[in-house]
Parts: C-alpha cells; structure tokens; sequence
C-alpha cells in the first residue's frame, strides 16, 4: 500500500488535519465538558474530527482505532477506557504511521514508542489531595474514623491512581480505615446502588465517603438521604472531578469538598495534533494544572465554573 510515514506526502499545505478521537463514552459530567471541549476546539482550530463513543467499552474502541487506520486519518488520539490491552492495536497504527495521542487516562505498555504523548491530569495527585484534605478536615476529631470508598471503572488509570494517592496518604494516620471499597463505574446510578449496599452492611458505622469522582458522590448522597441520614453532616463526602453539580451540593452543604480535574483539554490537544503533525518533538507527558475547592468557597467560585 502507498502508505508513508514521511510529513511530505499529507497533502498540500491548506488540506485540513484529520484527527480521529476514540473517547470512553459520556459517563459523567467531566465526560461531558471533556467531549464539548474537543469538538469546539477541533472546529476553532480547523481540524476535521471523526469523534466516536465507546459507550466505556475496550473492544467499542479498539474496533474505533482499527476504523481510523484503515480510513488514514491523519492523526488518532483517545482516552482509554482502561489502561492494559492496547499494544496491538498501537502497533497497528505505528505500522500505518499514524502518531497516535493519549488523552486523559493512561495507557500501561511495554514500548512507549507506540503512543508520542499523554495529556492528561495527575491522578495520584488527586487521590492524595482528597485524603489530605480529609486529615485536616477531621484534625480534632479521635479515631476510628471509617471510609467507605467509591472506586471508579475498573483497571482504569483515574481508578487505580486514586485509589494510590489516597491510600498512601491516608494509610498514615491510624485513625482511619477504609471499611469497603466498590466500584460504581464512574456513574450517578452505581454510585447510588453501591452506596446502598454500603449503608445496609455498615448502617450507621461509616464516618466518611471518599468517592473517586463528583457523579457517584451524588448519587450515594442521594442513597444516605434516603437511608435518612444527613450527607455532608451525617457522612463527610469528599470527591474527584470539580463539576458544576458538586457545586451545587456543596452550596446545599451535602458535599464537603471535591479536589479539581480539569477536563476542558480541547484547546490543548488540538495544539499538540497541529506539532505532532508538522512532525514537531512534543513533551511525553502534559500535565494539567488544577486544586482543590471546599464548602467555605463554593458559592464564590460557582460563578466562574466553565464545567
Ligand atoms: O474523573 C470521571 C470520568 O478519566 C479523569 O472519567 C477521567 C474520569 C473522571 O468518568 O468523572
């Protein structure tokens, strides 16, 4: 096949970039901003995207990439669902010279050469700034304070990272001790049915849920209302993510805090396509710049909120 790695034969200099974006699917708010961002950014930026929804399915996505090499699109990008599984299908689009970008959750292989870079937030950073938050929150209070955990999409990078920065950070203070740890897909209907459970098998004897994102921490506070017990009182609620909808149950005071993910990486990403596919040397890692918000500034800070 006339198929040529070389930066010569794409076209002449005004032939737009095509870019085909694999994303997880449209589980949560984040994800939501996070694909609103990329079109807008794609269509500021001139870019023509082919954008496709693997409904939080590996193989949905898997058979996406294998449809954007065989269309030769230009450039691939996409957030992996989870982070194992991928060096085929990577190999495939090396072999088509295809660069492919990573965005938001990571990917565990062997040969970093299969992807040019991650953009993408640090997750173990995140998982660290819940639990440091908790210690200060609860400074005078004497143990045993007890964690329930909502984990995120198993095998998935935000999930596992989380759940590291957490742990390291709050495995240091005895007085805490995760007592169940579930995961409830990264979703408001599993967080809530996982909640559920949680509440029936411990009753009144959690102290403090730890979700690892904003849309199953409401959910479960839907789930502890329910059980007629008071979230953010009752229960200190602490999640990932920073969306509106955490704004909004922190302003009614059933979330304590929520430690910032940015999603809106469109902007970003589209600068990184334009470099790669001038065939420019970019960073293997891109980090973004985020913090953590808590009840006392919620009402100041909702205003501005872009997601
Ligand atoms: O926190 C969660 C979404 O990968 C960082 O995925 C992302 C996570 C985000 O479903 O809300």
């Amino acid at each position: 096949a006339a198929c040529s790695g070389g930066k010569s034969d794409k076209g002449g200099a005004d032939r737009p970039i095509t870019l085909g974006f694999s994303q997880v699917g449209a589980e949560s708010e984040w994800r939501t901003a996070n694909t609103r961002s990329i079109k807008a950014a794609a269509k500021a930026a001139g870019i023509r995207l082919k954008f496709s929804d693997a409904q939080q399915k590996q193989e949905n996505q898997i058979k996406a990439l294998r449809s954007f090499i065989a269309q030769r699109v230009d450039v691939i990008a996409f957030s992996p669902v989870v982070e194992s599984g991928w060096e085929t299908v990577l190999r495939e689009a090396k072999a088509a010279g295809i660069p492919v970008i990573v965005t938001d959750r990571a990917v565990d292989v062997t040969d970093d050469s299969l992807y040019t870079t991650l953009i993408g937030s640090d997750f173990v950073e995140e998982g660290r700034r819940a639990a440091r938050w908790l210690i200060d929150d609860m400074k005078d209070r004497k143990g045993p304070i007890n964690i329930v955990e909502l984990q995120g999409t198993v095998g998935s990078a935000p999930a596992i990272d989380r759940q590291k920065g957490f742990h390291e950070v709050i495995d240091a203070d005895p007085r805490f001790k995760v007592i169940r740890s579930q995961s409830g897909d990264f979703t408001r209907a599993k967080g809530k049915e996982v909640m559920e459970a949680f509440l029936k098998a411990e009753g009144k004897n959690i102290d403090v849920l730890y979700a690892h994102n904003d849309d199953m921490a409401i959910g479960a506070i839907q789930a502890i209302e329910e059980a007629g017990l008071q979230p953010g009182k009752d229960i200190t609620v602490v999640s990932i993510d920073g969306v509106k909808g955490a704004f909004q149950a922190m302003m009614a005071g059933k979330l304590n805090a929520t430690v910032e993910c940015n999603p809106l990486i469109g902007p970003q990403l589209m600068d990184i396509v334009k470099k790669v596919h001038a065939g420019q040397t970019v960073p293997k890692r891109i980090i973004v710049n985020e913090s953590v918000f808590d009840r006392s500034q919620a009402a100041a800070a909702f205003p501005s909120r872009q997601y």
